[in-house]
């Protein structure tokens, strides 16, 4: 059997055609997945198998993208270890105890993600896989940082501001939240591949709030940390928003392609990189309201700034919104794909 496209374009060997797939292609953009979701919790629908499965194929029957990406969250390790999480709708991720103080850390790390809790997120993953054929799953978990911004504001926030504050003021507490942070996210990601999973992504959306100095020295260990917990051989995908700074950085954590938002063209990214990584991205979702032949123009210009990567996955340059016409969607595969 042939190698997926995707799976030779993160190889970097560059395929026939340009491989696709949408950050958060499964979501409130698809009526199907509203049906599926309706009286159902967000992180609920998340442990349950079968449900999680069929929301994982939606966008892959609808649009024909050439990846699955596990429908999951970056805070589901953390419920799975027991930490009081929930995600509010129209808000995200909100926790039950933020980490003001030196107790509610102690809190947080007594907590622990053993296999067995995880038994959910495998079965789903390997639900998913038999039904998907050869279309590859990516599997994926949230970076320390990103984790760390909701663990300590307790929920969203746009400047990460109470996080950035712990991370200089008491080095040795941010440490230890990391490290922990680390392990779950790790282990979430680690169960993901052993049921079937054939990449991985590592989401830190908010890293583009640190400087690189400060990204090196307080971020990138415990990523580090969670891109070892996969075992060789499956390719590492890291993306974060605003990280104009710090690819190389990013690059150096241990992946094999870096994601790039749709702030930075993809021939840029390839200069500050030094060349060679295989590059995915930057659609600007704000284009997919925009008229057809203003986005395929845009598309065009993606696409060719990604010839300077060794290879290249079309993606967005973050995730879709919940208000996408999911035709347009559709419409850039086949775009992708054919041309025309
Ligand atoms: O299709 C897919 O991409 C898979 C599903 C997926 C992924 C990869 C979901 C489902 N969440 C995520 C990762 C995730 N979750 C990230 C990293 C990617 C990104 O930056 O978008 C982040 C930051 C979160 C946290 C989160 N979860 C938010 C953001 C809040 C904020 O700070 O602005 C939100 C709104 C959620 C809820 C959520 N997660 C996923 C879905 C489909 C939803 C919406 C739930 C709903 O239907 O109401």
């Amino acid at each position: 059997m042939p190698t997926p496209a995707l799976l030779d374009a993160y190889a970097g060997v560059r395929p026939a055609t340009t491989p696709v797939w949408f950050m958060r292609q499964a979501g409130r953009s698809l009526p199907e997945y509203r049906a599926s979701r309706a009286g159902t919790e967000m992180l609920d629908a998340c442990l349950t198998p079968e449900l999680a499965a069929e929301i994982t194929l939606q966008p892959v029957r609808r649009h024909g993208v050439d990846a699955a990406i596990f429908f999951s969250d970056i805070v589901v390790p953390l419920k799975l270890a027991g930490v009081g999480v929930e995600i509010v709708p129209g808000r995200g991720p909100v926790l039950d105890r933020p980490v003001r103080d030196a107790a509610d850390l102690a809190d947080l790390v007594a907590h622990d993600l053993d296999d067995d809790a995880l038994a959910p997120i495998e079965q789903a993953v390997a639900r998913t896989v038999e039904q998907l054929g050869d279309v590859p799953l990516i599997g994926f978990a949230g970076a320390p940082f990103t984790l760390a911004s909701y663990v300590v504001e307790g929920g969203p926030s746009k400047d990460h501001l109470r996080a950035r504050t712990l991370m200089q003021a008491d080095p040795e507490a941010w440490r230890t939240l990391t490290a922990w942070l680390a392990r779950v996210s790790g282990a979430f990601l680690a169960a993901q591949v052993r049921a079937g999973a054939r990449a991985v992504q590592l989401f830190d959306s908010w890293a583009g709030a640190l400087s690189e100095a400060d990204y090196r020295a307080s971020a990138l260990p415990a990523s580090a940390e969670v891109l070892a917990a996969v075992p060789a051989g499956v390719p590492k995908v890291h993306f974060g928003t605003g990280t104009a700074l710090l690819l190389p950085a990013m690059r150096d954590a241990g992946a094999d392609v870096v994601g790039v938002d749709h702030r930075l063209p993809l021939d840029a990214a390839d200069r500050l990189l030094g060349g060679g990584v295989p590059l995915q991205g930057n659609v600007d979702p704000a284009l997919l309201d925009a008229p057809w032949p203003v986005l395929r123009a845009h598309l065009e210009r993606v696409v060719e700034a990604g010839r300077a990567a060794p290879a290249h996955v079309l993606n967005l340059g973050h995730g879709v919104p919940p208000t996408a016409d999911p035709g347009v969607l559709t419409r850039i595969v086949e775009w992708a794909h054919t041309g025309a």
